[in-house]
């Protein structure tokens, strides 16, 4: 029953993963189970097959609200001691920048692995970011630019979370076509992702890494 909720993420297609979710529910199988198996299985699936260039974007956009239409209907229903959270994202386009195509992507991954993203929208200055990852009590601030222009803006973010005392608990990722590894590592971010999957799997090595240094 979970394999077909997966098939249908995978499939892009809503209708049928909110009939999956409901057979599933009827069926008394956890809410829990429904997210890890199958929304959050599907979402990976998606996210290898975007990486390997064989989905595509409205494909994705897709299998994301298929997946949103699933997780409204099992959200109520996960009690909080069931309710577990890969990590707490904070997520935006830099200052300055208005593309957010490959940062919704990114988002919507997060969300589909299990992340509880805040998606601060476009052009964010660095205190709206120091603020957001206070406020929310972040682990992962990701930083999105497509413009060789506004890519300088992450370094500036970088400095202001130092500045706020809030480097030590918050890892930084950083991403969009023109930024590079390189630039990551002079800037003192802890990663680069060049694709929404591979945001994804760096974001989860370093919540899990930072989870154990801070225990
Ligand atoms: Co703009 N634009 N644009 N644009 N635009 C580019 C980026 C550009 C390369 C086009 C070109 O000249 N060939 C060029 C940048 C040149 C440069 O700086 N090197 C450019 C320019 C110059 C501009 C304007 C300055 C144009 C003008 O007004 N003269 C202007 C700037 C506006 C501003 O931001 N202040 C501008 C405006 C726009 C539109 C508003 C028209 C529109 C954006 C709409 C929107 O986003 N809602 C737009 C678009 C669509 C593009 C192109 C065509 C497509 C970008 C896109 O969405 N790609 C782009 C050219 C191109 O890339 N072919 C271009 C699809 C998306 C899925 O990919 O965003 O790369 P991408 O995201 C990928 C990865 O990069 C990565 O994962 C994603 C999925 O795998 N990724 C991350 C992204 N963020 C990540 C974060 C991570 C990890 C991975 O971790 C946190």
């Amino acid at each position: 029953m979970l394999d077909e909720l997966v098939q249908a993420i995978i499939a892009s297609d809503p209708g049928g993963a909110e009939n999956h979710t409901r057979a599933a529910l009827a069926a008394g199988i956890a809410p829990r189970r429904i997210i890890s198996e199958g929304l959050i299985a599907g979402m990976d699936v998606v996210g290898r097959r975007f990486r390997d260039g064989e989905m595509f974007v409205p494909q994705v956009l897709m299998s994301a609200r298929a997946m949103h239409r699933a997780l409204n209907l099992v959200k109520p229903l996960v009690t909080a001691g069931e309710a577990v959270s890969a990590g707490k994202v904070i997520i935006g386009t830099v200052k300055g920048d208005l593309h957010d195509i490959g940062k919704n992507l990114v988002a919507m991954l997060l969300e589909g692995a299990g992340f509880e993203v805040v998606n601060l929208g476009v052009d964010i200055s660095p205190e709206t970011f120091v603020a957001a990852a206070r406020r929310e009590g972040a682990e992962l601030v990701a930083m999105s630019a497509l413009l060789t222009t506004t890519m300088l803006q992450m370094r500036q973010v970088v400095r202001a979370l130092e500045e706020a005392g809030l480097r030590q608990r918050v890892r930084v990722i950083v991403g969009g076509a023109p930024v590079t590894t390189e630039f990551a590592n002079e800037i003192g971010a802890d990663g680069y992702g060049l694709d929404a999957a591979e945001a994804v799997e760096l974001s989860r090595s370093l919540v899990a890494a930072n989870r154990i240094d801070v225990r």
